[in-house]
């Protein structure tokens, strides 16, 4: 349990593993950390780079192959980044022997299939985000105990495990006090709050939870579960030091996140794509404060013995039709009502507690402060690189949806269900 908050200043440098840090959160999370004087070893199995030729899309801004980037860095720094190209989900001997032989202090978790609707575009995609998801938590628990190292698990979850819904209480950061059988004698208990995952990857993460939860029970191992909102921004300080750093921009139908994607449509001059009437509200964070809340997180471990330690990752909430009003407020985008191939609440209420990283010392990063220079910097500066056909959402929730009354729709593009290797 956290009694006084650690100040980073007072921390010694960490031997650190990211998992998935050539990903959009991975990536800048390795090279801050890495510049803020810890020895980090990234370990990831480009799965991601290989779902954009999948999809036949590429990031809006032009990521860099992860050797070139981790020279630049070098070059750019001073300072080493170590890589392990190995699948944490399949390689388990590998992973077992990295984190024997580098013996890390921390590994943070980002090395998961990340997108909701990737994962509902067919039964294929499907049973490789749960192979992969799954097997890549349990694969790194397992490890650790056969390794015998006490070593702070810190996991990237996500807001959505519990579906949204905060029917006037705000979501609480990971656990909920009940009381049983009210009428009689009253039993008190602590449950992890409860969840209603929206998709097969959301599913995925409340499967973490348990792993989680039965390792630190049966094992001590000590865990942070990292509750993050929708992540957008690009750029943090390290990656903004040198091109061959940036960070990737996912714009597409599948991996584009909701903010980012109207940032990008707003400076193409693209009608932003709102599902239904907008009326979905979620949780949101700033990239650069995505790293920051992982330092903070790493810097305060929760003791041998204790449960999980959940943090909600996020630091402001909107409904989807407010953001692009004010997206096109800023730019003059026209708005475009599109049909929801998701299944989901057209509207929903939410309000979230997220006292223990603001308690930490996180200052957010908000959308007054940096909305309108990501579009003119970021967004506008690689407009060449966009393909227009890869920006509707094209993966449906359900396979005969019916959006006007005409029957299915048998020509939503399913693909051809090549996952990517390893799947
Ligand atoms: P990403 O897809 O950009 O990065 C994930 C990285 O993990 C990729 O580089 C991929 O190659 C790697 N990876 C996947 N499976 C692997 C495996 N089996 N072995 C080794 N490497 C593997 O995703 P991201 O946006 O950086 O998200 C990172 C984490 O943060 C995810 O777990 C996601 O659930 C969570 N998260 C992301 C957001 C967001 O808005 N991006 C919001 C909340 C939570
Ligand atoms: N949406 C639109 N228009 C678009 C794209 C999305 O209206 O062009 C809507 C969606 O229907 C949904 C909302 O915006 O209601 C959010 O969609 P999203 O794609 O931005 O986010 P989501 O699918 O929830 O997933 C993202 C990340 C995932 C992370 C999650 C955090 O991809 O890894 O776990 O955000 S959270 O939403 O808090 O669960």
């Amino acid at each position: 349990m956290i009694d006084q908050p650690v100040s980073l200043e007072d921390m010694e440098p960490l031997r650190i593993v990211v998992l998935g840090g050539d990903g959009f959160c991975g990536w800048p999370t390795s090279l801050y950390l890495s510049a803020r004087g810890n020895d980090v070893t990234i370990a990831d199995n480009l799965s991601r780079r290989r779902i954009d030729e999948e999809l036949g899309v590429s990031s809006l801004t032009p990521i860099r192959p992860l050797d070139e980037r981790v020279r630049a860095w070098r070059e750019v720094s001073g300072l080493e980044i170590d890589v392990a190209v190995l699948d944490v989900a399949r390689d388990y001997d590998a992973l077992l022997e990295l984190l024997e032989r580098f013996r890390p202090e921390a590994v943070v978790h980002f090395a998961e299939q990340r997108a909701a609707p990737y994962s509902m575009k067919s039964s294929r995609h499907k049973r490789y985000t749960v192979d992969n998801n799954v097997n890549a938590t349990h694969n790194l628990l397992a490890a650790l105990v056969e390794a015998e190292l006490d070593c702070h698990v810190v996991h990237l979850g996500t807001m959505g495990v519990y579906g949204y819904q905060s029917a006037g209480v705000p979501i609480p950061e990971g656990y909920l006090n009940v009381s049983l059988a009210p009428e009689a004698d009253a039993v008190e208990k602590e449950i992890l709050y409860p969840v209603d995952p929206g998709s097969v990857y959301h599913t995925t993460k409340t499967l973490d939870q348990l792993l989680f939860a039965f390792y630190a029970k049966n094992d001590e191992l000590r865990i942070t579960d990292l509750h993050q909102g929708i992540v957008w921004g690009t750029e943090t300080d390290q990656t903004a030091l040198d091109e061959r750093l940036i960070n990737r921009f996912d714009y597409d139908g599948d991996y584009g996140t909701v903010l980012n994607r109207f940032l990008m449509q707003a400076a193409i001059g693209y009608p932003l794509t709102v599902h239904g009437t907008g009326g979905q509200t979620r949780a949101f964070i700033h990239i650069r404060d995505t790293v920051r809340c992982i330092e903070l997180a790493m810097s305060n471990p929760p003791e041998r013995g204790d449960r999980v330690q959940i943090y909600n990752q996020t630091t402001e909430v909107h409904r989807v039709i407010d953001l692009a009003e004010i997206v096109a407020g800023l730019t003059g985008a026209e708005i475009d009502l599109v049909d929801n191939p998701r299944k989901e609440a057209p509207e929903n209420e939410l309000a979230v507690e997220n006292q223990r990283l603001l308690g930490l010392g996180l200052e957010p990063t908000t959308l007054q402060d940096d909305l309108l220079r990501e579009v003119t910097q970021v967004a506008s500066k690689y407009l060449d690189r966009v393909d227009r056909s890869m920006i509707p959402c094209k993966s449906r929730w359900v396979r005969h949806h019916r959006d006007d009354g005409r029957g299915p729709d048998l020509t939503a593009p399913v693909s051809d269900g090549a996952a990517p290797s390893g799947a």
